[in-house]
This record gives C-alpha cells, sequence and structure tokens, in this order.
C-alpha cells in the first residue's frame, strides 16, 4: 500500500476582505467559511486514510491571530490528529519571524507537543514510521533575505536577483537530501515561488525567493509540495512539483479558479489528484449602464439572470457624462441572496467612450496597493482603519 498524504496550503486563516463584522459572536463571518473548507479537508483525510498531513504555510492571515482564530486551527489540527495521521506544519510568509528567536502564531501549538505533530520554522528533515512505511518531510520554510547575508550568498545593502535565490534554495535543497534516509519516501514541502508559475501572481515577485523547479524536482524527492501562489497548479511531472493552491478564494483574480488540497500516493510511482473544498464563489460583472432611464432597474434585471446565492459579487458598471448616477444602496436591498455587493462605477465622457479607465478613490488605491504587497497584506486591516482616520482628519 502507498504512503497516502494531504497536501494543502495557504489557508489564510482571519483573511477578512469581502466578509461583514458579526457583532453577536464579535467575528468576520469568512472565518466561518475557512473553518468550513477545512473541516471539509478533515472530511476528506478520514475519507482517504491519510498517513500524513503537510500543510506548506500561510497558516493565519495576520501575524497576530486572534482567539476565534486560533480556535479554527485548533479545530483543523484536532480532526487531522484524530484520524492518527502525522501532521507537518511548515511556516509561509506570513508567519515566519523575520528577527531569529521571535515566538511566530504556530509557536504555541508546537510546544504543546501533541504526539505526531510536526512544526518546521526552519529548514530540516523529519523522518517518521507510518502504518505504510517510512516517510520523510524535508520541509523549508519561506526563506528570508536575511539568511542570504548570513550565508554570504548577498552583502549587506544588495538585493537579491533569482538567480542568487536559486542558488541558496539549491544549497539548502541539496542539504535536506542528504539527511533522507535511503529506505524511506521522500517529500520536499516548501513555502516559495518557482518559476514557471503561471497567472498574475508571477508578475509580483519583487526580490522574493524563487527557484527553478529542477532545483527541487530531483533525487530522493519522490513528491513537491509547494505553498504561496494561491493558484493551484502542477509544474513538473518526475516527481510532481504540485502548488495545492488556497484552500478559499481570496479575490477577484480567482473568481474562476477551482479551490480545493490534493492526496498524494507514494507508491512504485507517485501519483495525486485535486479535491475541491466548498470555497465561496466569488463572481466578477461588468455592466455598460451608459443611457439607461433607470440604471438600478436594468443592473437588477441582468443581475435576476445569475445564481447569486451566497456569492461575492463585484460589479463594475460604465456609464457616460450625464448619466442618472448609479447608487449602489439601492440595488443592495433587491438581492438579499448575496453574500457581498461591491459596486464601482466607471464614468466616460462622451468624446473618449472607447477607453474604459478606472477611478479610485484614495482609500480604494491604498487598498489596491496593500492586496499586492505580501509584506503589507498582513496589516491590512490595521493600515485602512489608520487611513480611514486620517482621511477623515484631512475632510475635516
Ligand atoms: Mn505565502
Amino acid at each position: 500500500m502507498p504512503i497516502k498524504i494531504l497536501h494543502t496550503a495557504d489557508l489564510h486563516i482571519g483573511d477578512k476582505r469581502y466578509g461583514r463584522f458579526d457583532p453577536e459572536r464579535s467575528i468576520n463571518t469568512r472565518l466561518d467559511d475557512q473553518l468550513r473548507s477545512l473541516l471539509r479537508l478533515v472530511e476528506i483525510a478520514r475519507d482517504e486514510q491519510i498517513d500524513a498531513a503537510v500543510v506548506v504555510g500561510d497558516i493565519y492571515h495576520g501575524r497576530s491571530p486572534n482567539a476565534a482564530e486560533e480556535d479554527v486551527f485548533a479545530e483543523f489540527i484536532s480532526g487531522l490528529a484524530e484520524t492518527g495521521a502525522h501532521i507537518f506544519v511548515i511556516e509561509g510568509n506570513h508567519e515566519r519571524a523575520t528577527i531569529p528567536g521571535k515566538a511566530s502564531p504556530l509557536t504555541h501549538i508546537a510546544t504543546l507537543r501533541f504526539p505526531n505533530f510536526h512544526h518546521i520554522s526552519e529548514p530540516k528533515v523529519i523522518t517518521v514510521e507510518t502504518k505504510h512505511g517510512k516517510l520523510a518531510v524535508a520541509g523549508m520554510p519561506w526563506p528570508l533575505r536575511r539568511e542570504l547575508i548570513e550565508d554570504g550568498f548577498l552583502a549587506k545593502g544588495e538585493s537579491p536577483i533569482p538567480e542568487i535565490w536559486d542558488a541558496f534554495i539549491g544549497k539548502i535543497s541539496d542539504r535536506l537530501a542528504e539527511g533522507i534516509p535511503s529506505d524511506s519516501k521522500a517529500i520536499f514541502a516548501g513555502h516559495l515561488w518557482v518559476s514557471n508559475v503561471m497567472g498574475i501572481a508571477a508578475k509580483k515577485m519583487r526580490g522574493e525567493p524563487i527557484c527553478r523547479p529542477e532545483t527541487v524536482a530531483r533525487p530522493p524527492f519522490d513528491y513537491v509540495a509547494l505553498g504561496h501562489i494561491h493558484k493551484h497548479q502542477a509544474l513538473w511531472d518526475d516527481p510532481p512539483v504540485v502548488y495545492s493552491g488556497s484552500i478559499e478564494r481570496t479575490d477577484f483574480s480567482e473568481a474562476d479558479i477551482p479551490k480545493g488540497a490534493v492526496i498524494t500516493e507514494l507508491g512504485e510511482t507517485t501519483r495525486w489528484k485535486f479535491i475541491r473544498t466548498p470555497a465561496r464563489r466569488f463572481i466578477d460583472l461588468e455592466m455598460n449602464l451608459s443611457g439607461m432611464s433607470d440604471p438600478i432597474e436594468a443592473a437588477a434585471v441582468k443581475l435576476a439572470n445569475r445564481e447569486l446565492e451566497g456569492a461575492i459579487v463585484r460589479l463594475t458598471v460604465t456609464q457616460v457624462k450625464g448619466d442618472r448616477t448609479f447608487d449602489a444602496r439601492h440595488l443592495r436591498p433587491k438581492f438579499p441572496e448575496l453574500y457581498y455587493l461591491r459596486v464601482s462605477r466607471i464614468e466616460l465622457s462622451e468624446e473618449r467612450t472607447e477607453f474604459a479607465i478606472r477611478t479610485y478613490s484614495p482609500l480604494e488605491a491604498l487598498s489596491e496597493y496593500i492586496d499586492r504587497s505580501e509584506t503589507l497584506k498582513p496589516d491590512k486591516e490595521e493600515l485602512m482603519e489608520l487611513a480611514k482616520s486620517l482621511a477623515e482628519e484631512i475632510c475635516e
């Protein structure tokens, strides 16, 4: 019988985008979505009778998860533990402490020393006995620029190019490979970029750790489990190099992307399959409502044709100068089944109707900017609060 593994990553517990505050429980409602998908993973783990679960980074969205968020992670971990599986949790950029020795949001759960729970905050190999044989997990948490400098790959004050990251990650992958017992199945589990990534995410690199697939797709690894890119994808066949993708949708770039986790079987050969999680639907719509006498009614008629139950919807309305202003407050009550509705309006001047130019308020622009920055994103809520009070002060 092969060794069976559940590979997941990018749980982003505590991501509050597109949710609302529930005053009765004092939580953001998106936390319920995250728990629902995680409990589905526990069901999958039970049904598939996995030997090990590998969670490859970005467990929490923020660096200081609140008690309700910690509780969601604890439910997930205890559910997995009940299956008897070994659990490996590797730190991603959302939790790895940039200062050596500083506690991360995962430190306390590791300190509890649950049997079969393995926390990987530094590159290392952990070998365990499973019911179906020996398994070695070579864990590579999100590499830090500081480590390049300490290891002599980068001078202080310089910023790393991809080739430097590739050489550094290659060195670690060599070191980890040496620590794999010869009679054991082996996986490499890393939270990082691998170079032929697809999708718009690939454009957002800027000095972040990256390597070529062949730097990690090498013997003795039978499977490479990756985290960091939210779009599920396979980059290499032998051994398979796979991003499980995130368990929930986090923004509209993921509107049409299936969400889930991967079940991998390490036998004579390595086989894997993608299993979906019940991620909330995102729907991205554009409507040209120029010249409509009743733009709200016109939008309502178009929306009524869609399956909207429980969806997070972004509606971009195009109008021309002089049109009746589209006030979304009149639209929302007509669709109580929607989970969330965001409307943005583009106004074209008559002489340049062929160009669609997105307009931003200063806060929208800031929000968009933070969304594109991995370093700022974990603190988004706090930053937006500060910006809002600043904006209010300026307006006064
Ligand atoms: Mn990440």
